[in-house]
């Protein structure tokens, strides 16, 4: 069967197919609750990028990897001297994940190329499904590592000595599972990327919108910060002698509750990742050490987040007399996306006739370090109750089909029909 362009305003992706290969990804790396544990660089992850590969050579795509583990699969264009447009997300997911973050955007984008060889429909870019390598930045922070080293963020020397908590680098467990390509990580060069992803929020959802149509990203630091105190015993210390980094780090924790609150509107931190040394339930804890997350769309606004932290935590540490070290692990400025590519996307959710609104992204992407070297766009679908980074993670198979819809038809207008 083949399309005319001007069928192209009914052609819809295969919403059966797209949601079963979502869930067979699922089954690798199960959760404990339904959800996923699919960590970077781990074997559930090599499963993964295998199971991948192999979908995409049987749609008749080539697979290139590059030497952060980057995986390019490649349909041929009419003019092979076009620049490729790309589109793809992450398959790597948090401890406890869902099964959809960053995986909808891989596998939709399979689904795209699937359909484009069921219709027999030939375009003049080539176009290019991507597996970025450790989006999520859970076991090797920062977030977002292999695209920020592809867009020139990072060094892959920097990314390669990255640690997770056992110690373990990320250059060594790539090359554990095999992932270590060939290509010049940042070689590639593209005509656009496209990223379809939930919005892990509750916008669309309590709006009653189908798809987001992704202008911005919020900006973020990530500020690791060091207490050192003095391990003592809980029970014949008393109060006034004691030096405790876990109290410190409770205190600092809830000014960073207090510094979002008042920054607010469109301002969010907390603290997701906090250990406290030596862990043990009779010591009265000699160091902590933990990691905040600061957000905003708005750059002056997050940076000043950041300053007033930095001005009033160490006074929280010296008033128990506690050593401070702070260190940012994590950064990026707020995105403005490809203001024709977000034309495009818009359009292309009023041609199919989903309703749609404009959306800041509050999630980091690795569209956000691919827009400074290409045009970028994100489309998001909605999640239940705006849940993400949880195993409950859930959205419909029609909010799957819309969005990766919506993901085809920009691909189409970007990648160019030819008769
Ligand atoms: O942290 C983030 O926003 C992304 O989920 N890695
Ligand atoms: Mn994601
Ligand atoms: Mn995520």
């Amino acid at each position: 069967m083949s399309a005319s362009p001007a069928a192209g305003e009914n052609l819809r992706i295969n919403s059966a197919r797209l949601w079963d290969s979502l869930m067979e990804m699922a089954k690798i790396g199960p959760g404990i609750a339904g959800g996923n544990n699919r960590q970077t660089l781990t074997d559930a992850d090599a499963e993964g990028r295998a199971l991948f590969k192999r979908w995409c050579e049987d749609a008749g795509c080539s697979m290139g990897v590059d030497t952060m583990g980057n995986m390019f699969a490649t349909r041929p264009g009419a003019d092979p001297e076009a620049l490729p447009v790309y589109m793809g997300s992450h398959l790597d997911t948090q401890p406890t994940g869902g099964k959809y973050d960053g995986v909808l955007g891989v596998l939709g984008a399979l689904e795209v190329v699937r359909s484009l060889n069921d219709l027999g429909i030939r375009t003049k870019h080539p176009i290019v499904v991507t597996n970025w390598t450790n989006e999520e930045g859970a076991r090797f922070a920062p977030a977002m590592l292999a695209s920020g080293v592809f867009a020139g963020l990072h060094t892959q020397d920097y990314a390669y000595a990255r640690t997770d908590a056992e110690g373990k680098s990320f250059g060594e467990e790539l090359k554990r599972i095999g992932w270590v390509g060939d290509e010049e990580v940042g070689a590639r060069k593209m005509h656009a990327m496209l990223e379809l992803h939930i919005e892990q929020g509750p916008i669309l959802e309590a709006e009653g919108k189908e798809i987001g149509v992704v202008t911005h990203g919020q900006g973020l630091w990530w500020l690791q910060i060091t207490l050192t105190g003095r391990d003592a015993h809980t029970g014949s210390t008393p109060m006034d002698m004691r030096v405790n980094a876990g109290l410190g780090m409770a205190r600092i924790i809830e000014l960073v509750h207090r510094i979002a609150m008042e920054a607010q509107p469109d301002a969010v931190g907390a603290v997701g990742q906090a250990n406290v040394y030596p862990n043990s339930r009779n010591v009265i804890p000699g160091k902590a050490v933990f990691t905040v997350d600061f957000r905003s769309p708005d750059r002056e606004k997050l940076d000043g987040m950041r300053a007033r932290l930095e001005a009033e935590a160490p006074e929280i540490a010296d008033a128990l007399g506690l050593g401070f070290e702070v260190e940012p692990v994590g950064h990026f400025d707020p995105v403005t996306f490809d203001p024709a590519l977000v034309e495009t996307v818009r359009a292309s959710a009023e041609k199919l006739g989903y309703s749609h609104r404009d959306i800041i992204s509050g999630a980091g992407h690795d569209a956000c370090w691919i827009n400074r070297v290409a045009p970028t766009v994100m489309i998001m679908c909605p999640c239940v109750g705006g849940l993400s980074h949880n195993e409950a993670e859930e959205i419909s198979p029609e909010w799957a089909a819309a969005g990766t819809d919506v993901l085809f038809h920009a691909v189409l207008e970007t990648a160019q029909i030819v008769a």
